[in-house]
């Protein structure tokens, strides 16, 4: 109770901040960046997501959260569009089962979007297979009515759930996230380098962009690039920092 009192008023005295990591495409472009919540706690200090997310879905307060998040990123995208050199970047936000099964879910998102001025263009919604657990109707609706409006969608955590394969055959996405527990290894481990190679040629087959994550070294890269994924997220490009560290205007070759 005492944890969930703190992350109510941690709203209200807006302790909330989203990291940012790059995105980047083959040639070391930055092509977006992955919004990441932090809660600076003054007694806990930095609390990362993990600690306080779960808590969040069981209360409810994630809708609120969820919200703040939506609308702060939007503001950058809006905030970025004014900026030559990062007019192009695209912000990846990551949405919770609940948060998206609230029933105006849709609304809030066109209305974050209209309010902030940010070109829907720009977003990127990444969701987890959790959402789709059941209504999978439902879901799909919701995600072509953002579609429509020119919102894009991502499979988060790709790999790690028990449904993944019929999520990428029934929804309207756009990108895959490969999870980053296929990418530790990958360079020594055989095994996951047939599943990467897998999810590569499978995604690519549907049309789908490949987000690899957790990238950490040059050889990492190297094997996923010569494999023909697209897009890399990892330290080796920039860990999650606020937006005024965050170096993400041009060319960071890694
Ligand atoms: O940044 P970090 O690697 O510590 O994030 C840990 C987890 O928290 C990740 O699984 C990430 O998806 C989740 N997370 C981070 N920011 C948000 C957010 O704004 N909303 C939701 N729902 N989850 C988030
Ligand atoms: O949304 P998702 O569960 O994918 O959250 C991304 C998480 O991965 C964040 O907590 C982020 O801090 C973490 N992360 C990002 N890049 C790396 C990396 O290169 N290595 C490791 N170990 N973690 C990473
Ligand atoms: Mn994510
Ligand atoms: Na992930």
């Amino acid at each position: 109770i005492a944890m969930e009192n703190a992350l109510r008023q941690a709203l209200v005295l807006g302790q909330f901040q989203l990291h940012y990591q790059p995105q980047v495409d083959a040639t070391g472009w930055h092509t977006g960046a992955e919004a990441l919540i932090r809660w600076s706690d003054p007694v806990r200090g930095m609390v990362p997501p993990d600690r306080f997310i779960p808590l969040a879905e069981e209360t409810g307060l994630i809708i609120e959260i969820g919200q703040w998040v939506l609308d702060t990123a939007c503001a950058q995208l809006a905030q970025w569009a004014t900026d030559p050199a990062r007019q192009n970047l695209q912000i990846s936000v990551n949405v919770s089962a609940r948060q998206f099964h609230q029933s105006d879910f849709v609304e809030r998102v066109r209305r974050s979007l209209a309010a902030s001025g940010a070109n829907p263009a720009r977003l990127m919604l990444e969701l987890t297979e959790s959402i789709v657990i059941d209504r999978v109707d439902e879901v799909i609706d919701r995600m072509e009515q953002l579609n429509v409006v020119g919102v894009k969608f991502s499979l988060d955590d790709f790999g790690t759930g028990y449904s993944s394969l019929s999520c990428l055959k029934r929804l309207p996405l756009d990108e895959v996230k490969i999870d980053r527990s296929f990418v530790r290894d990958l360079v020594d481990d055989s095994n996951d380098a047939a599943i990467v190679q897998a999810i590569l040629a499978m995604s690519h087959s549907l049309g789908l962009r490949v987000v690899a994550e957790g990238v950490e070294t040059l050889a990492q890269r190297d094997f996923l690039l010569t494999r023909g994924c697209e897009t890399f997220q990892g330290y080796l490009f920039g860990k999650p920092a606020p937006i005024a560290q965050w170096a993400g205007s041009g060319h960071s070759r890694g």
